[in-house]
């Protein structure tokens, strides 16, 4: 049996504060169907991909930044893409906020899922590493709240037995840190999925806004051939409201080379055709864990950290 998988990666352009969920999930469709047009099997979409980029707003109402999260997948607003992919045998990615009530508590998610091509949910991920802060800083040209409206998921980076392989999912700052793909490469990971949202400006430290582009590229084609994994990131991209986001949608081989990339801030998708067995080429070689890793000697970095400062 074939272990090729054909994967396509689509990037959306900007979504406006203003544009209703019907918009975007329209936009969504049209890609949907462009990358099943070029022979895809799962197409993968960005982080909160419903809405525009509401960490950037401050509000001390709750209910206002309610609005943004989804109670439950599918829902009216969404059902027509999972439709759509069932129709077209397609499997997809998707990043949405997410609102659950679990054992009692309301929890809020930053949350990506892949469904299979007959439009069921197949596996969940709950962002863990949340960038940015808990308060109002009015000294930024915008805020970036994911501390203050989401909580740290709590599934972990697991490896799901989909699509005929081994994929896991991260979503945006997630991908900066190599324990991201170490643990999903522990795992044997095939392929990892992947969505963000980028501004190219950086408050805290200004003077990398040019490295931007760089430090995506970077961290996933090291991450690729760390782990022999292939990596597909998603970008949402362009100007969304007064933020430049960056693109740089690509798909990256176990050997950590691009092979194919977005050349447009827009709505966008490429493909490539990933062959899973592929991966052997790095996990059996160079980075054979069984062989050559040394855990003992890495007791550090699954130590206890120090307590953050309160508004970090
Ligand atoms: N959505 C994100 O997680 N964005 C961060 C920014 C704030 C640095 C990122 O790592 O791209």
């Amino acid at each position: 049996m074939s272990r090729i998988l054909k994967v396509a990666a689509a990037q959306l352009g900007p979504i406006a504060l203003a544009e209703p969920r019907s918009s975007a999930v329209g936009r969504m469709i049209a890609l949907m169907k462009n990358a099943k047009a070029q022979g895809a099997e799962l197409v993968v979409f960005p982080e909160l991909a419903l809405t525009t980029f509401f960490p950037r707003w401050y509000t001390e109402e709750q209910s206002e930044i309610d609005k943004y999260f989804e109670t439950e997948m599918p829902n009216k607003a969404t059902q027509p893409l999972f439709d759509e992919a069932r129709k077209l045998k397609i499997g997809f990615n998707f990043g949405f906020a997410e609102l659950v009530v679990e054992n009692g508590v309301t929890r809020h998610f930053n949350t990506a899922v892949i469904v299979n091509n007959q439009g069921e949910i197949a596996a969940k991920y709950r962002k863990i590493h949340l960038p940015g802060h808990t308060e109002n800083e009015p000294w930024r040209a915008f805020q970036h709240l994911e501390k203050r409206y989401f909580e740290k998921g709590n599934l972990g980076f697991q490896v799901h037995p989909v699509f005929g392989g081994k994929i896991g999912m991260c979503i945006c700052n997630d991908r900066r840190w190599p324990e991201t793909f170490r643990v999903m490469g522990l795992q044997g990971v095939e392929l990892v999925v992947l969505g963000y949202n980028t501004p190219k400006h950086y408050p805290p430290a200004p003077e990398h806004d040019h490295l931007q582009e760089f430090h995506n590229h970077l961290v996933l084609q090291a991450a690729a051939y760390q782990n022999g994994t292939w990596i597909v990131g998603v970008a949402k991209a362009g100007k969304e409201e007064d933020c430049e986001l960056i693109g740089g949608t690509c798909i990256i081989a176990p050997t950590g080379e691009i092979v194919t990339e977005c050349k447009t801030l827009a709505d966008e998708v490429i493909l490539a055709e990933c062959d899973l067995d592929r991966c052997k080429e790095i996990q059996e070689n160079i980075f054979n864990f069984d062989l050559h890793r040394q855990p003992k000697d890495y007791a550090l970095i699954t130590a206890a950290k120090k307590e953050p400062p309160s508004n970090h």
